[in-house]
């Protein structure tokens, strides 16, 4: 996703950061590579125009913290109003009071609102709801029965009405969701190649009859500007409430994921990267900017490091988890200042190249830690250095030395080689895509 900008973005960066000291000069230069940036991702003009102004009124009045570089500094500013612009926080679905919650979906034709509709469902039911999907596109005689294949991927109730209308179907599909116990229910509506005024009517009388919790527009990703000029224009006639943003597994260059929210004023909500009904992700404004900027949660991490230790103990932590072969000897040095930083998942979900992609296993909590400080303590410095050479009996041994069992030891041991398979994973990573750390 994004690549291309991405890695206009870490060239800037690059540069900034050679640079020891930032005089009004360099930050005009690197706003003017931004700008250009920006621009060439199809980015909206104006947008870009006050999101430089907004850069650089801050970059030249902050004060330069101690202990991270003006360039770092910089490059946070740029990090934050980029969130600024993809929305700020992430914006949840809404839910109506009194089920059904009723969901329309718009769009142009081949926008992937059925698509959509197939992986929102999903996404629903892996969160206990459970939604029917309503054929309201009798445009094109094949709709209904995609609607129908995609309702059944999804695991969804399907609702349709062959000889009605668009309207008539909407109307009526929300008595029968109530009366089949469902909690949901999705309007796939039609779409047209271009905006006209018989759609917008269409829509207009569904929106009037089925008072909807949210209407969702869903535009192609890859149009950029097209989608944010057709999305300005839904929105003056039909008021949506979020956007959805289809086709982002592609070379989408990022124009319309960062214009939307400014020229709409509506929340991107979800993105869709591929064609499959799981391809579906929520839309979080941090970790698009961070993605954006090809920093991983780095961001984060700085801010978390300059709360809780000192720069040169994060440093130290830092290059100790970038290093995959950390033996569980180091892994018990670094439990005190992890202890300070948080919880353990939760950190490194920010290493770049890992972020998303923690097993439930691996989660730990601050309990958790005490345990595993109790089962490292119980090995010997050679079994610490060495994990593979414990075998059953030394399990048993460490297992009542720790006062633990064997299968908490079998546990720590699974963890602890799946951190190390994934910490080498994300230090190939960071080779192929030359991520570097702010710091
Ligand atoms: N690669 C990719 N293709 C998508 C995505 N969403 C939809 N599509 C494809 O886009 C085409 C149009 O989708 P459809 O849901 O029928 O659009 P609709 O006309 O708005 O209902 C189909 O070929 C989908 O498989 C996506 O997130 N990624
Ligand atoms: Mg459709």
């Amino acid at each position: 996703m994004f690549q291309e900008l991405t890695s206009r973005f870490e060239n800037i960066f690059r540069k900034l950061k050679g640079h020891g000291k930032l005089t009004s000069e360099n930050i005009a230069e690197t706003m003017r590579e931004v700008r250009r940036v920006l621009l060439e991702a199809d980015v909206n003009f104006k947008v870009a125009k006050e999101f430089i102004t907004a850069v650089e009124k801050k970059a030249v009045g902050t004060e330069v913290l101690q202990s991270i570089t003006p360039g770092q500094q910089v490059i946070k500013i740029i990090y934050d109003e980029l969130v600024a612009l993809l929305g700020g926080s992430e914006a949840p679905l809404r839910e109506a009071n009194l089920p059904p919650t009723v969901i329309m979906v718009v769009g142009l034709q081949g926008s992937g609102k059925t698509t959509f509709c197939g992986k929102l469902a999903k996404f629903l039911k892996a969160r206990n709801r459970r939604a029917m999907l309503v054929a309201a596109d009798l445009q094109r005689p094949a709709a209904v029965e995609q609607l129908r294949v995609v309702s059944h991927a999804a695991g969804a109730e399907f609702y349709s009405q062959p000889d009605s209308t668009p309207l008539e179907v909407c109307r009526t599909s929300i008595g029968a969701a109530r009366q089949r116990g469902l909690d949901t229910v999705i309007l796939d509506t039609a779409g047209r190649l271009h905006i006209n005024a018989e759609l917008m009517e269409e829509l207009e009388a569904i929106k009037q009859a089925t008072k909807p919790n949210e209407i969702l527009f869903v535009a192609d990703g890859m149009t950029g500007q097209d989608a944010v000029n057709t999305a300005q224009a839904f929105t003056q006639k039909l008021d949506f409430s979020g956007v959805v943003l289809t086709k982002m597994d592609g070379d989408a260059r990022g124009g319309a994921a960062l214009s939307i929210k400014t020229v709409t004023g509506k929340p991107i909500k979800f993105i869709g990267t591929g064609e499959k009904v799981e391809a579906l992700e929520k839309f979080h404004p941090e970790r698009m900017a961070s993605r954006i900027l090809g920093m991983g949660d780095i961001v984060t991490l700085v801010e978390k490091a300059s709360q809780n230790v000192d720069m040169q103990k994060a440093r130290e932590l830092e290059k100790k988890l970038r290093q995959a072969d950390f033996s569980l000897e180091d892994f018990y040095d670094q439990l005190q200042s992890l202890k300070k930083m948080g919880p353990l998942s939760q950190l490194l979900n920010m290493i770049p190249g890992l972020g998303g992609k923690i097993p439930q296993d691996v989660e730990m909590d601050e309990k958790g830690l005490v345990v595993i400080e109790a089962i490292i303590l119980s090995m010997t410095p050679e079994e610490r250095r060495r994990p593979h050479i414990i075998n059953g009996s030394r399990r048993l041994r460490i297992a009542k030395g720790s006062g633990t069992s064997v299968q908490e030891i079998n546990r720590l041991l699974k963890q602890y080689d799946m951190m190390r398979k994934m910490l080498k994973q994300a230090g190939r990573h960071k080779g192929r895509r030359g991520l570097s750390l702010p710091f």
